[in-house]
């Protein structure tokens, strides 16, 4: 039978993959970063027992999270990403020529030296001159900086739990927002709207507070094992269903699922999440 790595959700479900090989298993001051590779998944990041994103389906995951707010904000020159340590979400971020600058704040070094190592089919563009990684606390420097405002942030956290919880907080997404252009646009990863629907829609809630224009959108991603998730499109101005043309066409090619038609098609909502957030 071989060993089974299992992610367990609610105390009542869980996710097995077969591994083949442990890669890298280490403790940093924050969490429990491991490398496991599967046979299902090929290498998977595995932070505090959750799987984190694996080799097989992070394209679902990376380019959901980058290019909806990249194809839509006015101008996309300098970009924020907080989280997202093994590099899949700066990587999308880079293929678009417009962006001149993407700083990458990251709070546990380790996730990144693992990535780097074991990860390296997922972590493209660690060598761009345009990216800039900073090993600090994401929350510390949304609330603090003086650095000039960003045209697009993506929020590329774990769950809320662990270091990652308060990536979900209010007093988070209102630095962000401190730190946003007034016209930008911020994406972030919201969780399952079926196993998670009450942090789910408390999220929601929270970026409702602060921002005009909150639009989840959903799509699969089978390593979280939970049928769909989901990430929010917020702005003060902006509409998330008008992309730049452009911009799109410059990605279609290299994009493993993003494409125009998803992006109008992952804006529609289902019964089940419209009547949950009373829309
Ligand atoms: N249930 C796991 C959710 C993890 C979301 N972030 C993954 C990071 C991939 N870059």
């Amino acid at each position: 039978m071989g060993l089974w790595y299992d992610e367990t959700f609610d105390g009542h479900t869980r996710l097995g993959l077969r591994v083949k090989e442990t890669l890298y298993s280490a403790e940093s001051s924050y969490q429990k970063v491991e490398v496991i590779d599967t046979e299902s998944f090929g290498r998977v990041l595995v932070i505090d027992n959750v799987f984190m994103t694996s080799e097989y389906d992070e394209f679902l995951y990376h380019e959901m999270l980058a290019h909806p707010a990249l194809t839509t904000a006015p101008r996309i020159e300098r970009v924020l990403v907080i989280g997202g340590g093994d590099g899949g979400t700066v990587r999308e971020v880079l293929r678009h020529s417009d962006v001149k600058q993407c700083v990458m704040i990251e709070i546990d070094e380790l996730v990144v030296e693992a990535a780097k190592r074991y990860l390296p089919g997922i972590g493209t563009a660690w060598n761009d001159p345009r990216l800039d990684v900073r090993f600090i606390d994401g929350i510390d420097y949304v609330k603090k900086s003086d650095d000039e405002k960003y045209d697009v942030i993506l929020l590329d956290g774990t769950d809320p739990i662990g270091p990652g919880a308060v990536l979900f907080n209010e007093a988070f997404y209102e630095g962000c927002k401190r730190m946003l252009a007034e016209d930008g646009v911020m994406a972030l990863q919201s969780e399952s709207p079926l196993l998670m629907m009450d942090v789910f829609v408390e999220t929601q809630h929270k970026l409702r507070s602060l921002f005009a224009e909150v639009h989840p959108y959903l799509g699969p991603v089978p390593l979280y094992g939970t049928g769909t998730w989901s990430w929010t499109w917020c702005s003060d101005t902006g509409e998330p269903l008008r992309p730049v043309k452009e911009r799109q066409e410059a990605i279609i090619e290299g994009s493993k699922a993003y494409n125009p038609e998803l992006h109008q098609a992952i804006f529609a909502l289902p019964n089940y999440v419209k009547r949950a957030l009373k829309l």
